[in-house]
């Protein structure tokens, strides 16, 4: 195996032998394999929308296949070994289906064409396979953007959302890392232009989230629990939230919600729950030790799992594109349900969950509700109450370097106003930070997709102060990243001409000398060094 997609990669190098999420290395070679299946289905289906033969199975396929390969999402070998035999009999199924003249002759067809079950085992089909540093790491950083947009695009998809220019990006893009006569200037271009189409998707998912459920609310979200028993709900899909908090309506059973689903308490449809009792816990990597108390079932519903322990094992659920072997999975119906009996018939019998912690934390300002308060903010940065925004959106993680973050939290100016999205969140905002004339210092867009709010919300300022470019805001952004859909995110505030990004805790291993020089020469990107000299650098930009 060679894997170096997430921020914990082994020695900031690639994970050789087992992954550092605990991905074993067989699981990683399969998923190398789903991978290359994809882009030979992206091959035919690309042809298939030239000739209007594309189906939308096609589409979710590819986009619930790619999304199982992020980090800490499907450890299950089984699971993508059938996803790799599926995609060959839909590859096979759509080339039947082409008109012959758009089919070359076998032998002019690339690899990736004519891959077969028995080639693809022997093949070394690893992007990272790809002998020219430059090319490998534009490749490779074009292959997690659009792991990102994956599975971003299919978190939108579930609530009907879809976008046929973004899943023919996403074939493209695939289709893109195996052509050798694709150069380093068309693979930076690609790099971007999933940027742009990043910009697109976090606008799509944006929709289907806020259309559905309602704009999020500024609300005081309880962190203590209660003496029912619970079931708890992780990850980012907030349709199984729904379809949880529907089916232990009445039952005695309490709905709380951990790391990036957390947001889920601002939206208007979920808060009328009388059962939704808030969030317990913290970012996913501290699920071990949060899972066992919890003392109820447990639903993951996308990223991030981590191999369970065996004290909680038996109350660790899997629904969507998430597996682990040994645990049960939840299926999805014919009729869109998915029956979440067995997670309540547990719960009754599990004993509340252990108070870990108290009080509340303050969520729900994506940009509706942000700009609600657009007037007050102006005024403040006006009068000079807030000299400054710092977007610290993104990842947590594991690492204990990632103190930094709460460190600089703590360091930052009083009258300076976090803007944060994303997991990253836990490192700070349980801190007292306190507000600035009744605005939060810690400002809370959502999950890490609503980072499009934390961009809506700086265009609208720099509208409101008459500023032609975003640059020129007081705001600067600190990053913190950790797995794929990060690097959608980051691309995204690339592509919208955001400069002077600072990224941590380090830089992804995939980017080359070369690649990184790009990046500074053209968007002035630095990777974080301490809390004294970044803020230093942060605080008196422009
Ligand atoms: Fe290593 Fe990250 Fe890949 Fe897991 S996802 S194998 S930790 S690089
Ligand atoms: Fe967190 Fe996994 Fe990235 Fe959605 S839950 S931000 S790491």
């Amino acid at each position: 195996m060679f894997c170096n997609q997430c921020q914990e990669t082994l020695n900031s190098k690639g994970c050789t032998k087992n992954g550092v999420c605990g991905k074993k290395g067989e699981v990683a070679d399969l998923q190398d394999r789903l991978l290359y299946v994809l882009k030979s289905v992206s091959f035919y289906n690309l042809k298939a929308r030239a000739a209007g033969l594309n189906e939308e199975a096609t589409d979710k396929f590819v986009l619930d296949s790619f999304f199982a390969t992020l980090t800490n999402t499907n450890f299950d070998r089984q699971a993508i070994e059938s996803l790799i035999k599926k995609g060959f009999k839909l590859r096979d199924e759509i080339k039947a289906k082409l008109p012959a003249e758009m089919i070359s002759a076998e032998k002019d067809l690339p690899a990736v064409a004519t891959v077969t079950p028995e080639s693809v085992e022997s093949l070394d089909v690893a992007v990272h396979s790809t002998q020219d540093e430059d090319i490998r790491s534009l490749r490779e950083l074009l292959t997690y953007g659009l792991k990102g947009m994956a599975a971003y695009t299919h978190h939108a998809y579930v609530l009907g959302y879809k976008d046929e220019a973004i899943f023919e990006f996403i074939e493209k893009g695939l289709v893109a890392t195996t052509d050798d006569n694709i150069g380093v200037e068309a693979l930076i271009g690609l790099v971007l232009e999933c940027g742009q189409k990043g910009v697109s998707t976090l606008a799509l998912l944006d929709k289907a989230n806020t259309e559905t459920y309602g704009n999020p609310e500024p609300t005081a979200v309880n962190i203590g629990v209660r003496d029912r028993p619970g079931v708890l709900i992780s990850g980012h899909d907030l349709r199984d939230l729904e379809q949880l908090l529907e089916q232990t309506k009445g039952t005695g059973i309490d709905v709380y919600t951990h790391g990036e689903m957390l947001p889920a308490n601002s939206y208007p449809a979920f808060k009328k729950y009388e059962n939704f009792a808030g969030n317990y816990g913290n970012a996913w990597w501290k699920q071990n030790e949060e899972f066992e108390k919890f003392n109820g079932p447990i639903l993951l519903t996308t990223n991030c799992i981590i191999p369970p322990r065996d004290s909680y094992r038996d109350r660790i659920y899997t629904t969507g594109v998430v597996g682990f072997e040994g645990l049960t999975h939840i299926y999805e119906k014919e009729d869109g349900i998915k029956d979440f009996t067995p997670l309540i018939e547990q719960a009754k019998k599990s004993k509340p969950p252990e108070q870990i912690e108290s009080g509340t934390i303050v969520g729900g300002f994506a940009h509706v509700a942000a700009l609600s308060v657009a007037d007050k903010i102006i005024d403040a940065v006006k009068t000079g109450k807030i000299s400054r925004f710092m977007v610290m959106a993104g990842c947590d993680g594991r690492h204990k370097e990632r103190a930094y973050y709460t460190e600089f939290a703590k360091a930052l100016p009083k009258d300076t106003v976090i803007l944060t999205a994303g997991c990253a969140k836990y490192r700070y905002n349980k801190l007292d930070l306190g507000d600035i004339g009744g605005i939060p210092r810690v400002i809370d867009a959502g999950q890490c997709n609503d980072s499009y709010s934390l961009v809506v919300i700086a265009q609208k300022l720099a509208e409101a102060f008459g500023l032609k470019d975003i640059n020129d805001l007081p705001v600067s952004y600190n990053i913190a990243w950790y797995e794929q859909k990060a690097v959608l995110v980051l691309l995204a505030l690339l592509s919208l001409g955001i400069k002077n990004i600072t990224l941590g805790p380090t830089l992804p291993a995939c980017v080359s000398p070369n690649v990184l020089k790009v990046l500074v020469e053209n968007f002035n990107i630095k990777p974080n060094t301490t809390v004294e000299e970044d803020m230093k650098i942060l605080l008196n930009q422009v």
